[in-house]
């Protein structure tokens, strides 16, 4: 057992659960990245093979309350997610209401609140199980399993063995696509020796890593456009070498973006030479504000993102609030004083 480990349950008593469940539930949090979406691509396909392997059928099925980023139309196993508000459609129709789901499987969420609406079929299931690696993960499933590492596409890798299948291709594709998307293309410092390890067996099994990176890390003339606002309205404070920027609604719609051409605009503002911390803050439909920090050495935004009831990483983590963006630089100013 990994000694970044913590929660309540092991991969092998997690394989135990799945093993007894008829009717299982996948999500992963609102605003799906390719980690979630390739780790929960990686285990459906895991626990198919494990069932074919072990004679057993299930009722499996992914469920996302959000829409999908533009670029999942290249994989097409995307079709295979159901979106919440659909599947609840269908499930109103089809199911009594007191029918449960034996088990429902949350992936890449670090607190019940990144699962969107699909916590109401949390609350339809028998048992739940929160597999991730976000250190400010909160715990908030009866069985949880969180390892402080890369992406939750390289923490399930452990599971081809515990499952005792055969790595497929697919089943690579959709870990290397988890493990490319939160390291960056193995840019960031969350990389470690056994990230390769895991990335030579997956390159082994036949993924094209130069397909799925340019999939992925490929930008549309709007999102050029979108680059050169931020780039040039940036707000940089000197004194904490802070960069930030803000991205209302009514921007939004002017350039004709839609939210996930902002994915990376953080890491884009900390690339800028001598800035140690960044900020990137969009307006939602809703009048909320969504932001992300991304950081160096300096600083851990966990912490800062904390200030704001959010959290994720020492180098990159987010939140969700109510207050402006005023106020959000005002109490992120006062934070890095200390
Ligand atoms: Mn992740």
């Amino acid at each position: 057992m990994s000694k970044n480990y913590k929660g309540n349950i092991t991969p092998k008593e997690i394989e135990n659960e799945i093993k007894t469940a008829k009717s299982i539930i996948l999500t992963v949090h609102v605003n799906p990245d390719g980690d979630a979406l390739g780790s929960v691509l990686a285990f459906y396909f895991m626990i198919n093979e494990y069932c074919k392997k072990n004679n057993i059928e299930k009722d499996i099925k992914i469920i996302v309350d959000d829409k999908l980023p533009k670029y999942m139309r290249y994989f097409e196993d995307a079709k295979l997610i159901w979106n919440y508000e659909k599947f609840y459609d269908e499930f109103n129709k089809n199911f009594q209401n007191d029918e449960k789901f034996d088990l429902f499987i949350s992936l890449d969420c670090a607190n019940e609140e990144r699962y969107g609406r699909a916590v109401e079929i949390k609350k339809l299931s028998e048992k739940s199980i929160n597999i991730d690696h976000h250190i400010s993960n909160t715990e908030h499933a009866d069985f949880n399993y969180v390892e402080d590492i890369c992406s939750t596409g390289e923490l399930l890798y452990q599971f081809l063995e515990i499952f005792g299948i055969e790595l497929t291709k697919k089943i690579a594709e959709y870990m290397y696509l988890g493990i490319i998307n939160d390291t960056g293309n193995f840019r960031h410092d969350n990389v470690t020796e056994k990230t390769f390890l895991v990335c030579s067996k997956l390159i082994g099994a036949g993924v094209n890593n130069h397909e799925i990176a340019n999939i992925i890390f490929q930008v549309s003339e709007k999102k050029v456009e979108l680059i050169g606002e931020v780039y040039k309205n940036k707000k940089i404070n000197e004194k904490y070498k802070f960069v930030s920027y803000y991205l209302t609604q009514e921007k939004m719609k002017e350039l004709g973006i839609e939210k996930d051409d902002t994915d990376g605009t953080a890491e884009m503002l900390l690339r800028i030479e001598g800035m140690e911390i960044s900020l990137f803050v969009r307006e939602n439909i809703d009048g909320s504000l969504k932001g992300s920090f991304r950081t160096n050495d300096k600083y851990d935004v966990n912490k800062i993102a904390s200030i704001f009831g959010g959290g994720g990483h020492i180098k990159a983590a987010g939140f969700k609030t109510d207050l402006s963006f005023e106020e959000i630089l005002k109490k992120t100013y006062r934070e890095l004083e200390k």
